[in-house]
C-alpha cells in the first residue's frame, strides 16, 4: 500500500509556521490615527475586562489563557486563529457595500504569484492526483453585464486528503493553484479536482483550544478564488459543495448561501461540473 507523506507528516507547528512566514512577506501598513488606535485597544481590552468580571475569571484561569496565548505564537498559529475566528467579521464590513457577486474570508493560505493559465485550463496537480474530477467554468462581467475580457481567476484549494501545497509536505509547489486568464468574452473553464473537506490543525494551540471547549475543527470542503480586472473591485470568496459536510457548521463561519454549488455529472461521465458567474463591482 502506498502511503502518503503529506498526511504522515503535516503537523501544526510546519504549517503554522509556513502561514506565518507568508504573511510577514506581505506588507501590512493601516492609516490609522492614535485616536481611533486608542478607541479600539481601549474597547478591545474593555471587552476583556467585562467577560473576566461576568465569569469571575481565576487566577488559574488567567495563567491558562497566557500559557495558551504563549503556545499559539509558538506554533506559528495567529494567522489560522485570527483567519479562523475573526476574518469573517472584517470581511463582512469590508464588503457590505458590495452589489455584485458575494465576498467571504481569505483564510491563512493563499500564495500570491501563482502560474499564469489560459481560459481554459487544467490547474496544475499530480499526474496522479487523486480526487473526483471538477470542471469549473463561467464568466466574469461587470455591473452591467459587460464581459471584463482578460479578467484573472485565482484559484487554489486543498487536495482529495484536505491539504494545501506549501503548507504540507510532499506536494509539488503549485499543487492545485492557478491564475486562470478569462477570454475575450470573459469566459473560463477551470479542470480540477473536487477538494476535501478541511480540518484545521488539532495537535497546536488551535487545535487545544477546540478540545478545551469541545467544539470540532471542520470547514466544509471549498474552492478558494481571487477574481479581478482592471478598474473593478477585486473579489476574495470561496465557493462550497450543496449537500457536503461541515456546509451548516464551517468552523471558520464563512459559508453563504449564495456561494455553495451544486456541480452535476458531467455528460461523458468524466467526473463533474458546474457553471458559476461572477460580477465585479466598479471601482
Ligand atoms: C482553511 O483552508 C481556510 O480556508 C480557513 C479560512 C482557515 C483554515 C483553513
Ligand atoms: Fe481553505
Amino acid at each position: 500500500m502506498t502511503t502518503n507523506l503529506s498526511e504522515q507528516t503535516a503537523t501544526a507547528a510546519a504549517s503554522g509556521a509556513a502561514a506565518t512566514q507568508r504573511f510577514q512577506e506581505k506588507k501590512t501598513t493601516a492609516a490609522t490615527s492614535k485616536e481611533r488606535v486608542d478607541a479600539l485597544a481601549t474597547e478591545v481590552i474593555r471587552a476583556v475586562h467585562d467577560v473576566i468580571w461576568r465569569h469571575k475569571v481565576t487566577y488559574d484561569e488567567y495563567d491558562a489563557l497566557k500559557a495558551w496565548l504563549i503556545q499559539v505564537g509558538q506554533d506559528g498559529e495567529w494567522p489560522l486563529f485570527l483567519d479562523v475566528w475573526i476574518e469573517h467579521v472584517v470581511e463582512e464590513v469590508a464588503n457590505e457595500d458590495r452589489q455584485g457577486s458575494k465576498g467571504t474570508i481569505e483564510g491563512p493560505y493563499y500564495v500570491p504569484g501563482s502560474p499564469e493559465l489560459p481560459a481554459e485550463a487544467t490547474l496544475p496537480m499530480r499526474p496522479d492526483e487523486p480526487g473526483t474530477p471538477l470542471l469549473f467554468q463561467g464568466r466574469v462581467t461587470g455591473s452591467s453585464g459587460q464581459a471584463l475580457a482578460g479578467a484573472k481567476v485565482e484559484m487554489w484549494h486543498a487536495d482529495d486528503l484536505g491539504y494545501y501545497s506549501q503548507y504540507a509536505p510532499g506536494l509539488p509547489e503549485w499543487n492545485l493553484r492557478g491564475t486562470v486568464v478569462a477570454d475575450e468574452q470573459g469566459r473560463f473553464k477551470i479542470h480540477t479536482i473536487q477538494p476535501a473537506p478541511y480540518q484545521i490543525p488539532t495537535d497546536g494551540a488551535c487545535g487545544t483550544l477546540i478540545a478545551a471547549a469541545g467544539w470540532h475543527a471542520w470547514r466544509p470542503a471549498h474552492l478558494h478564488l481571487k477574481v479581478s480586472a482592471p478598474g473593478h473591485r477585486l473579489i476574495t470568496t470561496q465557493l462550497y459543495f450543496k449537500g457536503g459536510s461541515h456546509v451548516a457548521d464551517d468552523i471558520a463561519q464563512a459559508v453563504k448561501p449564495e456561494l455553495i454549488l451544486d456541480p452535476r455529472p458531467k455528460p461523458d461521465g468524466s467526473g463533474k461540473e458546474v457553471t458559476y458567474d461572477f460580477v465585479l463591482d466598479p471601482q
